[in-house]
């Protein structure tokens, strides 16, 4: 069984299931967050599916770097380039969805 085949996000960026797009590239994907923690929460994903941020960045160090890059983008775009940036990793830490995923909270001040 190939990840796509059992794993949310996979089904997001294939497009079988439906996502408000932000930004899409050759190799990640972002879109909103259904459940919103700021102003703008995006989740920013690689099209390939690593189960979190350390698998991401001992396989694609340059796609992780990508990814921070997109988030700056948004907070540019956002936010005079102010974002906090999230990988929960692991159950225990809040991960739900093991595609990794960066949460980019921006769009207004953000609590401390
Ligand atoms: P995490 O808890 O770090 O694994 O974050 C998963 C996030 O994914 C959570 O903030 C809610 C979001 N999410 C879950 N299902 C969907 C969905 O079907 N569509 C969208 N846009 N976001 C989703």
């Amino acid at each position: 069984m190939s990840a796509s085949d059992d794993c949310l996000f996979c089904k997001i960026i294939a497009g079988q299931i439906p996502s408000s797009k932000v930004y899409e590239d050759e190799t990640t994907y972002a879109f909103k967050d259904i459940n919103p923690k700021a102003k703008v929460h995006v989740l920013i994903v690689p099209k390939k599916h690593y189960a979190n941020v350390a698998e991401l960045a001992a396989e694609d160090p340059a796609e992780l770097a990508h990814i921070v890059s997109v988030a700056q983008n948004i907070a540019d775009e956002s936010f005079h380039g102010a974002y906090r940036l999230v990988f929960n990793t692991g159950l225990d830490a809040g991960q739900t969805v093991f595609h990794v995923h960066a949460h980019v909270l921006t769009g207004e001040k953000l609590d401390e």
